[in-house]
């Protein structure tokens, strides 16, 4: 039966679906791999409680949506080849990393993807490919000239705007150096096996391999660039490596991404929702960053937060934390 296996509905130009199909490459899980198009469009809206890819449609017919449930869904059923550390420590940051790549790095991802001339026009055209393959070149070409005038305005969903560009653009540089200390001479995050944090920080980082601007500055990260393409499918090539071995480097990119920007911004936009505010300010790395608040990253949040006060025996995940300027937005009170 063509169907009796899964079923993902995505794009090569979502994050996270790319991110979600890496998984079950990963994770050997049989998929089928369905771009969605204007062909199948109906197909995938019966399927849909949200206008969102990726969906995965699960061989009893039944549809999950949104990536980080469908993974944590996945890995309950499928116990070959744990995206899990046993070290308490490894496995809540690579919960914190999926977050902050899910949550920020979609920040640049999408900034850059929209923000210049030869990004829109490039990207648009990928998109009108990728969404009517069959259509003819004229039609295609009028379908990216209709995409880009609908998506350049959605610049302001993620706070891509004069006033925040610097502080999203810097953001990927630094990211992007860290990541490259970290990966020299190891193939993933935690050393021979990709973890959660893995797949959700490749998404976004795929994504801007695909924008000309992104991914030039990408090609001057060679470990970066071999990682990503890796990633798109991962197989181990060793064991995870110790906490001791890993903090070097792993911490300070904790620290200069999550402690001093992600939980700052994650944290202002959660009060913000709290007090029914429609945009929240904040300073970020000595700037300020001004957006609209953002339903889904309040409760992603509150999830982590939720996460790390069911955990006992976390002595040690506590001073990793506050090692790395992570503890106390986990241990504040919000909403
Ligand atoms: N939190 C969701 C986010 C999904 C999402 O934002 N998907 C985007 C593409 S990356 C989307 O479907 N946008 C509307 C569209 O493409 O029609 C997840 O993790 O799956």
């Amino acid at each position: 039966m063509a169907d009796a296996q899964y079923v993902i509905y995505g794009s090569e130009y979502s994050p996270f679906s790319v991110k979600v199909r890496s998984y079950f490459r990963y994770k050997e899980i049989p998929h089928e791999w369905r771009p969605r198009t204007k062909e199948n469009f109906a197909e995938f809206q019966a399927l849909a409680k949200l206008p969102l890819i990726p969906l995965v449609k699960c061989p009893d017919g039944t549809a999950l949506q949104d990536s980080t449930p469908i993974i944590e869904k996945m890995e309950a059923q499928f116990h070959e080849r744990s995206l899990s550390p046993e070290d308490m420590r490894l496995n809540f940051f690579s919960a914190l990393i999926e977050e902050y790549g899910d949550e920020w790095v979609n920040k640049p991802m999408f900034h850059y993807r929209w923000w210049r001339d030869e990004d829109q026009i490039a990207v648009a055209e990928g998109l009108a490919h990728s969404i009517a393959p069959n259509a003819s070149s004229d039609e295609q070409a009028q379908f990216a000239k209709d995409l880009r005038k609908r998506m350049v305005p959605r610049l302001s969903f993620v706070g891509s705007s004069e006033q925040n560009k610097q502080t999203i653009e810097t953001s990927l540089d630094d990211l992007l150096a860290l990541l490259e200390a970290h990966l020299a001479g190891r193939d993933y995050l935690f050393g021979g096996r990709p973890c959660l944090g893995d797949f959700g920080l490749f998404g976004q980082l795929y994504g801007c391999t695909q924008q000309p601007t992104t991914a030039r500055i990408i090609n001057q990260h060679p470990n970066v660039l071999s990682w990503i393409n890796r990633m798109q499918d991962p197989s181990p090539t060793g064991e995870w490596e110790s906490y001791d071995a890993l903090a070097s480097t792993l911490l300070p990119l904790l620290k200069n991404q999550i402690g001093n920007l992600y939980f700052p911004w994650a944290h202002a936009n959660a009060v913000a929702l709290q007090k029914e505010e429609a945009t929240f300010s904040v300073m970020l790395k000595g700037a300020e960053f001004t957006q609209d608040t953002m339903k889904y990253t309040g409760r992603s949040l509150q999830k982590l937060r939720q996460k790390f006060s069911e955990l006992s025996d976390r002595g040690a995940l506590e001073d990793a934390l506050l090692a790395c300027g992570c503890l106390e937005p986990l241990l504040r009170e919000s909403w």
